[in-house]
């Protein structure tokens, strides 16, 4: 192949071409399906208090897929970034000061409906009002200590997950019990 491309030229390309094609492909059937990916983040307090395996659990057996995880530092700037739409609440400071405290353990999940479920799997922003069986309402007691972030919609899933992550520290697979989680 090697010497036969370098007689044609076009034959070089080929191979680019048709790794392209593949990625294309995978996109396009990504669009195409129901799956949407939402970005989470196990704030400083559940890294503290050992949570991040419970947490992770959670979701794994709910049937979403991991497709992000990094454990990191979140420096100032990230977290102004993240937080933008809270920049006027009086509680803004203490939410970027308490994210910047600590370890965070940031995720991306994919799956039908991840973004909205995930929510629901989380419970309401007060840990004290948070229905039992979610995470909040299990482990939580104060809305400056509620364990967890996730993206409220899919359009904010999309900027918070390339905020967070970059495209190669992404992993997109296949699960074999796909068929046993979706008909
Ligand atoms: P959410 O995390 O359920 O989406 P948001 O309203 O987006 O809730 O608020 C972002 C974060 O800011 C919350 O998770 C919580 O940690 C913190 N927060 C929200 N409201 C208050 C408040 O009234 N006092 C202190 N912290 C708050
Ligand atoms: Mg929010």
């Amino acid at each position: 192949m090697g010497a036969i491309a370098k007689k044609i030229p076009a034959l070089e390309l080929s191979a680019n071409f048709w790794s392209n094609l593949r990625f294309g492909w995978q996109l396009l059937e990504f669009w195409e399906s129901n799956l949407e990916r939402t970005f989470l983040a196990i704030k400083p307090d559940g890294v503290q208090r050992g949570l991040v395996g419970e947490i992770l659990r959670r979701f794994e057996a709910k049937g979403f897929t991991l497709v992000g995880l990094k454990l990191i530092n979140v420096s100032q700037e990230l977290a102004e970034k993240h937080y933008d739409v809270h920049r006027e609440k009086p509680f803004f400071k203490g939410l970027v000061d308490f994210i910047t405290s600590g370890p965070v353990a940031a995720m991306v999940w994919e799956g039908d409906g991840v973004v909205a479920s995930a929510r629901k799997i989380i419970g309401a922003t007060n840990p004290l009002t948070a229905e039992p069986g979610t995470i909040r309402g299990d482990y939580g007691v104060s809305i400056g200590r509620n364990l967890i972030h996730g993206s409220d919609a899919v359009e904010t899933a999309r900027s918070e997950i390339s905020l967070w992550f970059k495209e190669e520290e992404l992993v997109s697979w296949q699960p074999t019990i796909k068929p046993w989680l979706y008909e």
